[in-house]
């Protein structure tokens, strides 16, 4: 089934749009799978975005990251990757078109104020590194074959 890590950036903790994002998201029909609230170190702030070490925007990102807590999450549904980086809106918010999550709340790149894993590859490399395998829940809704005709 596939799995993508979504994060709720701290501005979108702090600004109160936790219920917000997770709202749009359940109402889309995926289902929530894992979720934590919590404080990102600068450990795992780095792991998180290594693939962008060496670029100038790293500390800047590393330190926002880390900057106040996160609400971490992974989402199920087929498809699920790429349907929520088309709910998210484009990286800059300036940018993302309107009825996206960053086009409706945000204005500035430095202020996105959600992460979602853009590949099944980076998924897979990111989920472990917020959550144990036994704090992702698989279970089925009544309502996911009013959602899908398929297999969620
Ligand atoms: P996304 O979060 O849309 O997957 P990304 O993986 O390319 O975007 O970059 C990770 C984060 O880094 C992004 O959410 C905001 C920041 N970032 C990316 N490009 C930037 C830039 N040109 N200037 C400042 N921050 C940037
Ligand atoms: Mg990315």
């Amino acid at each position: 089934m596939e799995q993508t890590l979504v994060i709720v950036k701290p501005d979108g903790v702090q600004r109160g749009l936790v219920g917000a994002i997770i709202s749009r998201l359940e109402r889309r029909g995926l289902r929530l799978s894992a979720l934590k609230l919590l404080q990102v170190d600068q450990a795992r702030a780095r792991k998180l975005y290594k693939i962008h070490l060496g670029k100038r925007f790293y500390e800047t990102l590393v330190s926002y990251i880390s900057s106040s807590p996160v609400a971490a999450m992974v989402w199920q549904g087929q498809g699920v990757i790429d349907i929520i980086r088309r709910t998210m809106g484009a990286t800059d918010p300036a940018e993302a078109g309107p009825g996206t999550i960053r086009g409706d709340w945000g204005i500035n790149i430095g202020r996105n104020l959600i992460h979602g894993s853009d590949s099944l590859e980076s998924a897979e490399r990111e989920i472990p590194i917020f959550f144990d395998s036994g704090e992702v829940v698989h279970y089925p809704r009544a309502l996911d074959p009013w959602c899908s005709e398929n297999e969620l």
